[in-house]
């Protein structure tokens, strides 16, 4: 170059015209950087680049030219809020104690507890294998067929669900050889078309959280995944009255479409979504995830004494209008369950610095009673109760059904933590009933297995009514004044006694019933509830474990149930960590430290 340049130097006028062509040739590169800059910046925030549309969803698929991935938290909000609801300061000090005082265990009821907690933990290792040989990164193992499900967004539901009952386990390899898959997993986009917020909610953000919390905080990968998840959960929360929308059209809000809540909206989707976000906004330190969630609790309060059943919320809530009054049957069973749950959990979770919890908590509970809370007939004539149903058709007319859910066997759980957590202690009684009710379902099977849904024969509550087991009197519950055909049903139906019919006779490994026994053990510290615990998994290890893993079972009336090729993922997430839990040291996941939510993930509560 240089010789070049000699040669170049002798012909006059030509150093300026070398100045000038490396002037314009350096100008020209600095506008073509400046414009690629501008289009890269408008493809940003309008989605268009070269005049071409590009959507949010498309640069999901195909990052941009500098290679900027979508993130959910640059898009812009439709209704952004005037001014954020901040965490309110926790009292922690100042809350009661919630677990037993446990006495130091002898010998022989130490051998007896751990071999119980090695079986249940060869049940977890057992079924993790077989989700990992068979579904690794899918949603769920099918436990007979080897297959697998993916309909909780492809983000390896039984993967996130596990991740906290895999450190409680001390399965640490595991544990790692699972965190490090969580940096790959993106949280932005899902093939479904439409996204449950609650389920996911619950699932991932729950056991994200909850690994995060659990592991002593050193895994930055769960807090970061957790928010790049809860990011695009908020999207959903930008509507014009900020009700979420709880079956999410997700690409129309990663567009910046218009959205607004729905009509119909389930209950417990949109009441039992405060635990998760709450636990956002305190590791984060952003309080927008908090405030989201602390605007439905407000319809909550304002609305909880104007519902048809002052004190309780129907199952279908209006949140288009944010009008929760309008519906007409209530139950703490499905769709509804963990609004309830969340009440309580949410005043420990916020040190009891706010009143509103307690106060929705306790309204409820008191019309529950009244209106849900059913004795069953029953032929020991024990001192059961069981949450059913209520339909007001109009304020003369209202339908009671008698009806059991094992969705619904949380309730025990729930009145045992509040009776604490609130100085309760008369409550347990009730929890104790609510617990046996449940439980009276499980030795009532001939596999000792509850099924997910039965009728039951109520009677009155009143002082009079002794509720005395008659066959008569069963009889008569099962077919009104036709004994003949009272018997055929009974027969027909295999009916145990005091039950009226099997409306749902399978059992879909569900963790209801044993999560309220742990709760109510570490409460109350009474060893005969460990004991019920060993039955119960006994019996489930006997039907519904497979060469894979565990199945859910067709009919609960059989001694061998026929299997169903499913293995949801709360079955490694809660069912299986109750039963290890149970059988732990009370300083295990204490619930002094700890408060779980609805998918069993303990997330820590303040200090
Ligand atoms: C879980 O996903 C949660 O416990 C939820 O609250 C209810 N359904 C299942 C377990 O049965």
């Amino acid at each position: 170059m240089a010789c070049a340049l000699e040669v170049f130097d002798d012909r006059p006028g030509m150093i300026p015209l070398l100045r000038r062509w490396a002037f314009y040739t350096t100008a020209a590169f600095v506008t073509l950087f400046l414009l690629i800059q501008t289009l890269h910046t408008l493809e940003h925030h309008s989605g268009r680049f070269w005049g071409k549309p590009r959507s949010p969803i498309e640069k999901l698929r195909h990052p941009g030219l500098f290679g900027t991935k979508f993130e959910w938290k640059n898009v812009p909000q439709r209704h952004p809020v005037d001014s954020l609801v901040h965490l309110p300061p926790g009292q922690l000090d100042e809350m009661p104690r919630i677990q037993h005082d446990f006495e130091v265990e002898t010998e022989a009821q130490r051998t007896q507890r751990m071999s119980r907690l090695v079986g249940v933990k060869a049940a977890f290792e057992h079924s993790w294998e077989g989700y990992k040989e068979n579904a690794w990164l899918q949603d769920e193992v099918a436990p007979v067929s080897g297959k697998s499900h993916n309909g909780f967004g492809s983000w390896g539901a039984t993967l996130v669900d596990s991740l906290d009952t895999l450190w409680i386990m001390g399965l640490r390899k595991e544990f790692a050889i699972a965190v490090a898959e969580i940096g790959k997993i993106d949280f932005t986009t899902t093939p479904l078309a439409e996204l449950n917020v609650f389920e996911t909610t619950i699932r991932y953000l729950g056991g994200l959280l909850s690994a995060f919390d659990v592991s002593g905080h050193k895994h930055k990968v769960l807090l970061r995944k957790a928010v790049e998840l809860g990011d695009m959960l908020y999207v959903a929360f930008d509507t014009p009255n900020r009700m979420p929308v709880t079956r999410w059209d997700w690409k129309n809000g990663a567009l910046g479409g218009s959205q607004e809540a729905a009509r119909f909206s389930l209950l417990a989707e949109v009441g039992s979504l405060t635990l998760e976000f709450t636990r956002l906004s305190q590791l984060t330190g952003d309080h927008k995830y908090y405030d989201a969630v602390a605007r439905i609790t407000d319809v909550f309060e304002r609305q909880q004494n104007l519902t048809k059943i002052p004190g309780l919320f129907a199952t279908f809530i209006d949140t288009k209008n944010a009008d929760f009054t309008r519906d007409t049957t209530f139950t703490f069973g499905g769709m509804s369950d963990s609004l309830y749950e969340y009440f309580p959990k949410q005043h420990l979770m916020l040190g009891g610095a706010n009143q509103q919890y307690r106060d929705l908590y306790q309204t409820a509970l008191t019309s529950a009673k009244q209106h849900l809370f059913f004795r069953p007939l029953n032929h020991h004539n024990q001192d059961l109760l069981i949450p059913g149903s209520l339909t007001r058709h109009s304020s003369a007319r209202q339908t009671f059904t008698p009806e059991g859910e094992h969705l619904s066997c949380f309730a025990g759980g729930m009145v045992a933590l509040a009776a604490k957590a609130f100085n309760q202690s008369h409550d347990l009684r009730t929890a104790r009933a609510l617990v046996d009710g449940c439980l009276w379902a499980y030795e009532s099977m001939p596999s000792g297995i509850m099924p997910e849904v039965f009728r039951a024969a109520p009677c009155q509550v009143t002082e009079t009514d002794d509720c005395a087991f008659t066959d008569a009197r069963w009889h008569q519950a099962v077919a009104k004044g036709d004994p003949e055909q009272a018997q055929t049903i009974i027969a027909d139906q295999s009916l145990a006694p005091g039950f009226v019919a099997i409306k749902d006779s399978r059992y879909m490994l569900r963790p209801e019933a044993i999560e309220s026994l742990f709760v109510l053990y570490r409460i109350t510290g009474d060893t005969t509830l460990q004991d019920k615990a060993w039955r119960m998994f006994q019996a489930i290890r006997k039907v519904a474990r497979t060469k894979i893993a565990f199945a859910g079972l067709e009919d609960v009336r059989h001694v061998r149930p026929k299997l169903i090729d499913t293995m949801e993922s709360f079955f490694l997430a809660e069912t299986l960590k109750y039963f290890y839990l149970i059988f732990a040291e009370p300083g295990v996941v204490s619930l002094d430290e700890y408060v779980l939510n609805t998918e069993g993930h303990p997330l820590l509560r303040p200090k």
